[in-house]
């Protein structure tokens, strides 16, 4: 079996309610759908989130190194010589996203080949993640009105909240305003998106002391390399290196040097192979991780859970697979569900993507 094609579509479709964050804020899911097919008529289906204030990446570029780099790259090749396939895709530096989509579409490919769950092919630890739960900026009422809304209607008792605003005093009140209108038995967790500096996230973590907050996510910029060290070290949380720490070197250099004590793991820029790659090394280092959110579609949510629950470390906590119920629809034909505060592996071989063709069809932007 070989690589015959690589596609790479793109598609727009439209948030009902915009996630703002400190670095950036997402209106419109503007994808792409990557599908690779092989010579016997298989294929595999993964998509890829452009996020420029994260990883440079355009909706644009993504479809470019695809088409002009990467398929030239590894058409003809065995989908299971995926050692190979990594070591062409990183000749090209740069450009996580597409390189994810296209490793989880050849682990869709093999596990419909070998006619298996990837889910159980990665590990088969359970059959579903508990899900946490985004809290994007907004007047406060508001975010604690979603944050009820939202554990009224998918049992969800796990929230992330967005950080990172000047005065950082404005996000000590939302957070205590969340701890107060949720009560004790809530968990939340916050990120900056690298919106302070390490003295205003300091005082902040101060501040919220006694809200018996789980994690703190990348309160202040990785590359405020002294400060960043000297914050964590004082940090009473385990402090988790998100876009800090988007490859397994990045994950050695945040964690041994003192820069995060924790990791997030998001499919849609390490793929699986990667994931694994990051996933053991914290496992060997005996640091926690926990299964972020590239603010994916259906599509990439379906792989973030098939790999969180596959394995008992990623497993352990929330993961974040919530944001595409802003998204006002979505490409699966059988969309996903969250019922008590639970998303489940889809069943059936590979990874289970069936895309809607008329979704597909209105959807689209290059035709
Ligand atoms: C997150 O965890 O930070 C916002 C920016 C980004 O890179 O991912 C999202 C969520
Ligand atoms: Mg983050």
């Amino acid at each position: 079996m070989k690589i015959a094609k690589v596609e790479a579509i793109p598609f727009a479709i439209p948030y009902a309610k915009p996630l703002r964050f400190a670095s950036g804020e997402v209106r419109t899911a503007e994808h792409v759908l990557v599908r690779v097919h092989t010579d016997e008529g298989v294929v595999g289906t993964a998509e890829a989130p452009p996020r420029p204030f994260t990883y440079g990446e355009t909706q644009e570029s993504i479809i470019a190194v695809i088409q002009k780099v990467f398929a030239p790259q590894i058409l003809g090749l065995s989908p299971l010589s995926r050692e190979v396939v990594h070591q062409r895709l990183d000749r090209t530096v740069g450009n996580p996203t597409a390189k994810a989509a296209i490793d989880m579409a050849l682990w869709d490919i093999l596990g419909q080949y070998a006619a298996m769950p990837v889910s159980g092919l990665l590990g088969g630890y359970s059959d579903g993640m508990r899900v946490s739960h985004m809290v994007g900026f907004a007047p406060v009422d508001e975010m604690v009105a979603e944050a009820g809304r939202i554990r009224g209607t998918y049992g969800i008792t796990t929230f992330k909240v967005k950080v990172g605003r000047r005065p950082y005093t404005d996000d000590v009140v939302a957070c205590r305003a969340l701890r107060e209108a949720l009560g004790p038995d809530v968990s939340l967790y916050i990120d900056g998106n690298r919106g302070w500096t390490p003295s205003e996230a300091a005082r902040a973590l101060r501040e919220m002391e006694d809200l018996d907050l789980t994690f703190a996510e990348e309160l202040c910029p990785a590359d405020d390399v002294l400060g960043r060290r000297w914050l964590v070290a004082r940090s009473p949380l385990p402090f988790i290196a998100d876009e800090s720490a988007t490859k397994p070197a990045e994950v050695t250099r945040e964690l041994l040097g003192g820069s995060a004590t924790a990791i997030s793991i998001k499919t849609a820029r390490t793929g699986f192979t990667a994931s694994q790659r990051v996933l053991h090394e914290c496992v060997g280092l005996g640091v926690e991780v926990v299964m972020g959110n590239q603010i994916d579609g259906q599509i990439g949510t379906l792989c973030t859970v098939a790999f969180g629950a596959a394995h008992l470390a990623s497993a352990r906590h929330p993961g974040e697979l919530s944001n595409f119920l802003d998204m006002t629809d979505d490409l699966l034909s059988e969309p996903l569900t969250i019922e008590g505060g639970t998303l489940r592996v889809r069943e059936g071989n590979g990874l289970g993507i069936q895309i809607d063709s008329d979704k597909l069809a209105r959807y689209r932007q290059d035709r």
